[in-house]
């Protein structure tokens, strides 16, 4: 049985490669806040069903200690580095503590990798956000970056990190270049699940009106359900090595409004209006990836396309929210 542990086991990612992990017959380990332990109900939510079948360890990425001790106690085969302030305006806001969470963490895993488990395989989440200011059009493994964002630029520093030290020491990391992947496990920030629960919201009568940025950004937009089976497949290989994950197909903010607002019969026109301060000091307008690499190599495809994404995440939003509606009119009549 292989042992693997997953840091931001509690996030969207980290949450589905956890399922995905014990299908396969891991015994699968996550570095969660010592918060969380605290406030299980919201902070575990995402994984509240695989409590009895994962271990949690509290730790921190900002203290190599918390770290160290993880690693001096288990032996891993793989270690899965999800963990990060992952939202991108975020770290306009504050850029020095994204940078200090996801630099140092990512330095700190490695660091203590290096000392007690050299053969223990290392996954790097990196991002398309990499590319930023893009290069070429559609953007591969060898597209030079260009990052737009304190955040952006934390993923290349742990993108070479991550290089430098499978060049140095000899150890397998390997780089997942993800696009965004979204699903109806995403954070509420982000712009998808702020459109699908906006629309749900609004069809059910308890908002009118939705506020967004810059409708005219593109994404590439995947299901973070699949892509997870990539991130397993990459420390499957025979050597370390960075690939792209995508769709190969971009989409506009706009048009993902037009389609989420149509599932429940509405326009978005009537509904979303453009509010100044959600637009980004400096913007990533486009991303398509190239997905020659993984599909070559990994034997990776993904499967589930743009409509079958915004119908999943608007449908998923519409029951939970029902179901909120309905437990609520149940408790006030009781
Ligand atoms: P989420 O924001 O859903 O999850 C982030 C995870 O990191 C959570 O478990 C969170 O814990 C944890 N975390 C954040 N800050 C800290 C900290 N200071 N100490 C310990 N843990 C911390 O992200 P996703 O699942 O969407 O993404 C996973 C990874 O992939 C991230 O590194 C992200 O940057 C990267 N990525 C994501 C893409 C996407 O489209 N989703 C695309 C490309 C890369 P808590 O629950 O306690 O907050
Ligand atoms: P992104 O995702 O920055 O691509 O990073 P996000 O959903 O936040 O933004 C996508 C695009 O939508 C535009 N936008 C808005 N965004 C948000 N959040 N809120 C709004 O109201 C809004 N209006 C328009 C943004 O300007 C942007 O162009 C995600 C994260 O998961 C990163 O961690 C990951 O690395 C990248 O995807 C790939």
């Amino acid at each position: 049985m292989k042992r693997a542990l997953i840091t931001g086991i509690t996030g969207q990612d980290g949450s589905y490669l956890a399922e995905y992990l014990l299908s396969l017959g891991y015994e699968v380990h996550g570095v969660v806040r010592r918060v969380a332990l605290e406030d299980p109900e919201q902070r575990l939510r995402r994984i509240v069903h695989l409590r009895d079948k994962i271990q949690l360890h509290p730790a921190s990425l900002e203290s190599y200690p918390s770290l160290f001790q993880i690693f001096s106690r288990y032996e891993f085969d793989e270690c899965y580095h999800l963990a990060a302030q992952s939202f991108v305006a975020e770290s306009f806001s504050d850029g020095f503590s994204t940078m200090a969470i996801n630099v140092n963490g990512t330095h700190f895993l490695l660091e203590a990798i290096r000392n007690l488990r050299p053969s223990c395989k290392f996954y790097f989440a990196g991002s398309s956000e990499m590319f930023g200011k893009v290069a070429e059009v559609p953007q591969r493994e060898i597209t030079r970056f260009h990052p737009r964002s304190p955040y952006g630029i934390s993923k290349v520093a742990g993108f070479f990190l991550a290089m430098n030290y499978r060049e140095a020491y000899n150890m397998f990391c390997s780089s997942g270049i993800l696009f965004n992947h979204e699903s109806p496990r995403r954070g509420f920030e982000f712009v998808t699940r702020k459109i699908s629960s906006g629309a749900a919201r609004i069809r059910l009568g308890l908002q009118n009106k939705l506020s967004l940025g810059n409708l005219d950004a593109r994404r590439d937009w995947g299901h973070a359900e699949e892509y997870v089976r990539a991130m397993h497949l990459m420390l499957q290989q025979p050597t370390p090595d960075d690939f792209v994950v995508a769709t190969g197909e971009t989409h506009s903010v706009r048009e993902f409004c037009e389609l989420a607002f149509s599932e429940v019969g509405l326009d978005y026109r009537e509904h979303v209006e453009i509010d100044e301060r959600l637009q980004r000091p400096a913007e990533v307008d486009l991303l398509i990836g190239d997905t020659t690499k993984a599909r070559e190599v990994l034997k990776f495809t993904p499967a589930r396309g743009f409509q079958d994404l915004v119908r999943d995440m608007v449908h998923s939003d519409l029951r939970l929210l029902e179901n909120k509606v309905s437990t609520e009119q149940s408790t006030i009549s009781a």
